[in-house]
C-alpha cells in the first residue's frame, strides 16, 4: 500500500493520516540575529505553507493542540518583522497547528498588556477550536526549537532563559515574555487582570493566580529555552504602572472579579494578512481617581 501526502492542509482534515508525534523530528537549536534586515515581502515566499490570517498546519500528520499565539502589539513594526521571520519557520519545525493574532491597542491611551492578552484569548476562541493560548511579547525569539510551543499540564513559562539575563531565570517566581495556557487553564484564572495600565508586574499577578488557582508553574530546559531578547527602551505611553505592587497584593481577593468576566472592550477592524491576523481594538482607557 503506498502512502501519499496530502496536497494541502484541507486534504489533512479529510485525509486518514496519523497524529504527529509529541517531540517532532530533527528539532536543535538555530542562530537569531535580533539585528537583521528583514524584508516583509520575502517572508511569505519562504513559508508557502503559511496561509492568510497567518495559519499553518502540519501535512503529514494531525497536531494534538490547536495553538493561537496572541501577541500584544502597538508600534513595534521592526520587532514584528524579525518575530514573523523567525517565529513561522520555528513554529512549522514543530509541527504546530496554529495561527498568529497580533492586538493592536490603538494610540492615545496608555498600554494596557493584559488587557489586550485577554482581547486576544476572547476573539480566539471564537475563530476555531484552539486548545492552546501562548501569549508572547514581540520582542521574544527563541533560539532552539527543542523549546516546544506547545501547552502542558501546568501553565508554562517559556521565557526563563534570555539573553538580556544571561541565560537564568530573572527571580524565581517570573512569569512575563512567554506562556503558554490550555483553554481550561486559562478560564480558571479568568485570564489576566484588566487593571494595569502601563509597565510591569501585571505577569507578577498572573503567576499569583496561577497559584491561587492551585496550580504550578512549568518551565524549560534553561539550556534549551535559549532566546534572544530584542534590545529596546521603554516605549512611550507604557509608563510603569502607579499601583502595580498593590493591585499584586489584592490578586486573591480580585481575580474572580477582574478578567475576562469584566473585560469590555470595542473592535475597531479585525483583518487576515497574509502572515498575521490584526485585531486592533479600543480598550478604554484609565479612569484617573
Ligand atoms: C517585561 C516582561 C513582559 C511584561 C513587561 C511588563 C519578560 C521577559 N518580559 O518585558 O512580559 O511583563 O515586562 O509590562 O519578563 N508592547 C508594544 N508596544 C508598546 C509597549 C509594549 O507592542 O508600546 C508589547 C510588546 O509585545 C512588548 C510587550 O508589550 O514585547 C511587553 O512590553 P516591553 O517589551 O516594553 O516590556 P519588557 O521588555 O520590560
Ligand atoms: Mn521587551
Amino acid at each position: 500500500m503506498s502512502f501519499t501526502f496530502p496536497q494541502s492542509a484541507e486534504d489533512a482534515e479529510i485525509e486518514d493520516i496519523p497524529w504527529c508525534q509529541e517531540i517532532p523530528p530533527n528539532l536543535g537549536p538555530r542562530a537569531v540575529d535580533t539585528r537583521l534586515n528583514v524584508s516583509f515581502l520575502n517572508i511569505p515566499l519562504e513559508n508557502p505553507n503559511v496561509q492568510n490570517g497567518g495559519r499553518s498546519k502540519p501535512r503529514i500528520c494531525r497536531a494534538q493542540q490547536k495553538i493561537a499565539i496572541i501577541i500584544p502589539f502597538r508600534n513595534r513594526e521592526l520587532h514584528l518583522k524579525i518575530w514573523l521571520y523567525y517565529m513561522h519557520p520555528f513554529l512549522q519545525k514543530q509541527q504546530g497547528d496554529y495561527a498568529i493574532y497580533v492586538v493592536e491597542q490603538i494610540q492615545n491611551t496608555t498600554f494596557n498588556k493584559a488587557r489586550l492578552m485577554n482581547v486576544g484569548f476572547t476573539e480566539a476562541v471564537k475563530d476555531y477550536d484552539y486548545n492552546c493560548f501562548i501569549f508572547c511579547d514581540v520582542d521574544i525569539i527563541p533560539m532552539d526549537e527543542r523549546n516546544l510551543y506547545r501547552c502542558s499540564n501546568n501553565p508554562k513559562h517559556m521565557a526563563n532563559s534570555l539573553d538580556k539575563f544571561k541565560f537564568r531565570l530573572f527571580y524565581s517566581t517570573s512569569f512575563g515574555g512567554v506562556v503558554a495556557f490550555t483553554k481550561e487553564q486559562f478560564l480558571k484564572i479568568n485570564g489576566f487582570s484588566n487593571s494595569f495600565w502601563g509597565w510591569g508586574q501585571e505577569d507578577d499577578e498572573l503567576y499569583k493566580r496561577v497559584m491561587s488557582a492551585g496550580m504550578k508553574v512549568e518551565r524549560p530546559n534553561q539550556n534549551i529555552a535559549r532566546s534572544r531578547m530584542i534590545v529596546h527602551s521603554r516605549d512611550v505611553g507604557n509608563e510603569k504602572t502607579g499601583n502595580r505592587f498593590h493591585l499584586v497584593k489584592q490578586t486573591g481577593k480580585h481575580m474572580h472579579m477582574d478578567g475576562l468576566n469584566s473585560l469590555k472592550y470595542e473592535i475597531i477592524s479585525h483583518t487576515k494578512h497574509q502572515l498575521y491576523t490584526n485585531i486592533t481594538v479600543d480598550i478604554g482607557s484609565e479612569k484617573k481617581k
